[in-house]
Order: structure tokens, then sequence, then C-alpha cells
């Protein structure tokens, strides 16, 4: 049965595989390449197509912009089935954008450090996938140096995101309460998502309004940090996003030491790293709720909800042992129900939860990925294998769904699968998975 999924899932990571040298997430609902999407990619194709998960990294890296920047999407085709393309975008307003590749003015969570180590542990040629590496590594280096040079504002370690599209969950509860702190205007445009997908499982047009406003604040500020990090309504330090860059961080560093002759950049990222680690444990961590929560920079104070981004700093090896005990804790009495898969996106005791709908209850498998690796490294076995198991279960039972369902039973339908089909990185996590050495 695996064997035969392990097939299908190879299938669908070649069937989106595009003549530029890069992958889709999903056909028609995603037709561009994404950052975090193409880093989860890269790691699937590693298994089994080594020069196929390099080209994907490269292509996504040819967009960097000068000052180190990495966009969230690339549009290196046209398509007329996404909105909102790069015409709404225009990320050439900023001087140092890309002048040959189009693409947003935003960004995404920077997975691109522990992808390349992964990509190491993975290849059988060492050598070769360590030659890959150091012709790339300095471009993902240039990226970390780029969030802390612009958006760590108070010089603490943690760096702003200054739009949901940025944090990869998109539609979450906790945005809700920045939501009403703004009144952005009715915009008219053509959705295409929910062409593909039921506007039950999808972010409302109201919540669009909000997410094409802040765009064209940025705009009007030709995308500039500073200027954004003074007007952006929306200017949040993310768990989830600095965790994967403290992860990230390690690796560049581990990776950096293999190479030789780097001292500086290991200097400058050591620093950085202990900054880091410090400011998500003091500023980030709740600990009435026992875990990590998001931090409003505009209301300076936290947004006090547990989500699968809670758990996410178990992935980056920040928590202490007391601290990663109480987050499996929380995690187990609010998600881990028998009746449940975890890692529901939500707090499904929280009266938000949406177990259909997007980032607002349902399980994803990159952050349930995350998590198992997070848990197996702090030595929470159980718990992992549970993770790995519910993420192995779901996709067997519905197929390579973008998310699913956490209830397992589900009186609205038995298929439990929701949003895009044949979804990349669910099938490129799958073989990772899969294919693991324990
Ligand atoms: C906006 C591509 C992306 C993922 C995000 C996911 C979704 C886009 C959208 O799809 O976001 O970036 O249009 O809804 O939320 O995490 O990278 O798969």
């Amino acid at each position: 049965m695996q064997e035969q999924l392990l097939k299908r899932a190879i299938t669908v990571l070649d069937n989106n595989f595009q003549e530029g040298g890069f992958t889709i997430p999903s056909k028609g609902l995603y037709p561009f390449q994404w950052k975090w999407d193409s880093g989860f990619i890269a790691l699937g194709f590693a298994h089994y197509n080594m020069d196929r998960a390099k080209k994907e990294i490269e292509t996504l890296l040819n967009a960097q912009w000068e000052n180190g920047f990495i966009p969230h999407i690339i549009f290196h085709t046209d398509s007329d089935t996404y909105f909102p393309g790069p015409d709404f975008h225009q990320s050439s307003l900023h001087p140092q954008a890309s002048k040959k590749i189009r693409s947003t003015g935003m960004t995404q969570p920077p997975v691109f450090g522990f992808i390349l180590q992964k990509l190491f542990e993975i290849a059988e040629d060492k050598e070769d996938a360590l030659k890959f590496i150091e012709s790339k590594i300095d471009s993902v280096f240039n990226n970390h140096v780029y969030f802390y040079k612009n958006r760590d504002i108070n010089n603490e370690g943690l760096v702003y995101i200054y739009h949901n599209w940025e944090s990869g969950t998109d539609n979450s509860p906790m945005w809700d309460d920045i939501w009403a702190t703004m009144n952005p205007p009715e915009y008219t445009f053509e959705r295409r998502d929910t062409s593909h997908v039921d506007a039950s499982q999808r972010p409302s047009k109201r919540e669009y309004d909000h997410y094409l406003h802040i765009i064209d604040i940025a705009k009007k500020y030709l995308y500039d940090d500073a200027k954004i990090a003074e007007y952006s309504p929306f200017l949040v330090q993310d768990p989830l996003f600095n965790a994967i860059l403290i992860k990230s961080n390690e690796a560049l560093i581990q990776l950096y030491e293999k190479l030789g002759d780097n001292e500086e950049k290991i200097k400058y990222l050591k620093k950085q790293q202990s900054k880091s680690v410090k400011s998500l444990n003091d500023k980030l961590y709740n600990d009435e709720l026992g875990a990590y929560v998001h931090f409003d920079l505009r209301k300076n104070m936290q947004i006090p909800y547990v989500s699968s981004s809670s758990f996410s700093p178990l992935f980056s090896g920040a928590p202490d042992k007391e601290k990663a005990i109480r987050l499996v804790d929380t995690m187990m009495t609010k998600f881990g129900g028998d009746d449940r898969y975890l890692c529901a996106s939500f707090d499904p005791t929280h009266e938000r939860f949406n177990p259909r709908k997007y980032w607002r209850g349902p399980v994803w498998i990159n952050l349930n990925w995350m998590l198992y690796n997070g848990l197996k490294d702090y030595g929470f076995i159980t718990v992992a294998n549970r993770v790995k198991k519910d993420s192995l279960e779901l996709i067997e039972k519905y197929g390579f769904f973008e998310y699913f369902d956490s209830r397992k039973t589900n009186p609205d339908s038995d298929n439990s699968g929701y949003g895009g089909d044949n979804f990349s990185w669910s099938a490129a996590l799958f073989i990772d998975f899969l294919k693991e050495k324990t």
C-alpha cells in the first residue's frame, strides 16, 4: 500500500514540475513557485532525483533581490488562474528587486538553511552535494542577513512579518484581532481560488480585502522595509517564522563549519542566534497557555492563541526541557484527543476553530513534518510517532490534499481532504516520512 502511494507521490511531484525548472504547489490553484513550498518540494525530490532538487533550489534563489530578500511567489510564467498576480504586486517598485524575474514584494519562512542540510544528509554523493551547497549557501546566508538588518527593528533577534501571507498560515484566527483594527476598502476583483476549491474551505472576500490593502500600503512606500515597519497595520513577530529562522541559522553554522574558511559568517550567525533564542523564549512564550504565541508589534502585546505554530519552536531546538514538556502537555491536552488527528492548525477547544477552513483548524502536512522532527529530537518518541502515523493515515485515506479535517469522524462529509489536490509538499514530505532512516 505504502509502496503504491510512494509511486503516486513521485508522480504528483513529477507532474507539478514545470519546464522552467521549478515546481508548482498545485495545478490551477497555485500556478507559480512559492518560497517555502519550494524548500519542502526539493526535500522530496532529493530522495529520488537529486538533480531536480538542486534545480528547484537554484530557480528559487535566482529570484533573490540585491538586498538578500527572497520573495514569496516567483512569477516565472504567466497564468490567469491565480489572483493576485504580478500586476497587482508590482515588486519592481522596490529599487533592489530582481530586474529579470517578477515576484511578490513579500516573503515566506526561511527554510533553505535546513533544507540544504537535509539535502546533504540524504545525498549519496556527499562530495557533489557539498559542492552544490558551497555554490548556494551564501545566498541563503544573505537572506538571513537581510532579515536581521531590516526586520529586527528592536535589535532583539526576532524578525517581523508585515503580511499574513508572509507567515504561510494565511487566515489563521490569530489575525482576526488585527483585522478588527483595520477598515480596508471593498476591492473589486475576481477571485480565482474559489473556482478551484469550495469557498467554505478558503478565506472570505472580506479577508481578501485586508490582504490586498496591506499590499497597497507597502506599494505606496515602494516596499521599503523601514516605511513598512512604520506604517503597516500588520506587524507581527511569528513564532513559526522565527523558529524556522533559528533552525536554518543552526544548519548554516554547521554547513559553514563543514566547508571551512568561513569564520566571520559563523561568528555573525552565532551572535544573532543567541539573541534570537533568548528573545523567542522571553518574549514569545506564554506561561499561562504553556505555548509560544505571536507578538503584535502594533499593539505591543502577545496575541494569546494556541495554534500549531505554537509548538514549532520544538523544531528549532530553542525551548529548554521544561518548556518542551509543557508544550507537549498543551498539545496533547488541547489538540491530541483520541477522536482527532494531530495536529490541528488552530486550538480545537477555541470558539474560532473551524475544522474545514484552511488555517483555521485543518491539519497541514508541513507543520506536522516540522513537529515530528522537533518532537523526535527532544526524545518525545511516542508523540512524534503519533504525528507521523496520523500524517500518513490522512494521506492514505484521502490522498495528497493540501489540508485535512482533524476530526476522525466527520459528520459533514466522508472526504476530509480539503483545498488543492495533488498538492506538492504533501507528496514531498510523505516521501521524506517514508524514506526516513530511523
Ligand atoms: C498565498 C502555496 C501557498 C502556501 C501557503 C498557503 C497558500 C497562498 C494562497 O498557498 O497561500 O501565499 O493564495 O492562499 O497558505 O502556506 O505557501 O502552496
